[in-house]
């Protein structure tokens, strides 16, 4: 079924760029950032790819690529990987390849993490005290294309090594459907060039026949409080008492809300016995999604002025499966000799 889906993703991908032009998939500034990092890739020392890692690691390891996972809100996965790092510049050092000081270059996809790894990196990185007082950011976030220029962030000191941030780039033509697809599925081209229904749509499709949801098998039945959740899926509770001053409380309704998604996921595929091959039945299947999510995220009409509840279940869905709280799913095929 999510063959369908693919195909019509990419058509409208495609639609969309020939009505506009070429721009709205290769935009100026992703054309001058192809340039610049081009440009500056002769004189940096390492070149790192930040991609969505999960099973893929394994699979680039065995293809003799230095891999490494990196969770970029722990700490001790980012001090992992700067230990990595130092370790790799040691060895160009001890080859001459290196001068004093380093140059790690982050390049990806849009959306990748690239921004992300290089603040974790300059704010756990041994830098000196001094140089911690003041500390840079790079911009982050869930939209593709925040980051418009290449820039340098320090990450250790004795020797320097310095991190370089840059653009998100895509190759500049389009290219196939299935290609199209899962780069907007992931967040790496904007949500408005497919719109984020057809892109839920995608995304069901995948969870419905994938294993991940038969895991939520024995999820509880919380009972959740009165949410008011923002346009990016983010949950703050109505408050049920005297509202006071300002108090840090950890938000477990977002736990909750997790765990009714995952386990209204569930129980809607195991309960359809239908063959999700079928168009027709796959279409019924995703009626049924979408009226058991809006309980589940406790969306009702009027939440978002002048937007459907549909448009809302779908983007917090999206927003879930970006984060990683509907499991892991490997969109592409790894190699049929890997397992
Ligand atoms: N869970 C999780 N989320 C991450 C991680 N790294 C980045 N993110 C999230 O992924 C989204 C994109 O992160 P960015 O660092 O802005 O991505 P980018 O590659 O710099 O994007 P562009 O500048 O558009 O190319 C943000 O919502 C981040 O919070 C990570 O290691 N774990
Ligand atoms: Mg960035």
């Amino acid at each position: 079924m999510a063959g369908r889906i693919v195909l019509n993703i990419g058509k409208t991908i495609k639609k969309v760029v020939e009505k506009k032009g070429s721009s709205w998939w290769y935009t100026p500034h992703m054309a001058a950032a192809s340039r610049a990092i081009a440009n500056r890739i002769p004189l940096v020392d390492i070149v790192v790819q930040v991609r969505d890692a999960r099973k893929w690691t394994r699979y680039l390891e065995e293809q003799r690529y230095v891999c490494c996972e990196v969770n970029s809100h722990n700490k001790e996965s980012i001090k992992g990987f700067l230990n990595l790092l130092q370790s790799e510049v040691k060895e160009l050092k001890r080859n001459g390849q290196s001068s004093h000081t380093t140059t790690v270059m982050l390049v990806g996809i849009p959306n990748s993490g690239k921004s992300a790894l290089a603040n974790a990196l300059h704010q756990i990185g041994r830098i000196s005290a001094e140089e911690k007082g003041r500390l840079k950011h790079a911009a982050v976030s869930p939209n593709p294309g925040e980051t418009k220029e290449i820039s340098s962030f320090k990450i250790a000191s004795h020797p320097n090594i310095f991190v370089l941030d840059t653009p998100g780039v895509l190759p500049p033509d389009i290219i196939d459907d299935e290609v199209c697809s899962k780069l907007a599925l992931t967040g790496a081209i904007a949500d408005s060039l497919v719109g984020e229904l057809k892109l839920a749509q995608y995304f069901l499709a995948i969870l419905s026949t994938s294993e991940e949801y038969k895991k939520w098998v024995k999820l509880p039945r919380i009972k959740t409080k009165i949410l008011t959740g923002d346009q990016q899926g983010n949950y703050s509770t109505v408050s049920e008492g005297k509202m006071g001053p300002k108090k840090h409380v950890p938000d477990h309704t977002q736990d909750s809300i997790v765990n009714d998604v995952r386990r209204t996921l569930f129980e809607t595929v195991s309960s359809f016995s239908e063959n999700l091959e079928d168009g027709e039945n796959f279409a019924e299947l995703y009626k049924l999604h979408l009226m058991g999510l809006h309980k589940a995220f406790q969306v009702v009409p009027g939440i978002g002025i002048g937007e459907d509840v549909d448009h809302i279940v779908s983007r917090k869905l999206l927003n879930l499966y970006r984060t990683g709280r509907l499991g892991h799913y490997t969109l592409d095929q790894l190699p049929s000799t890997f397992n």
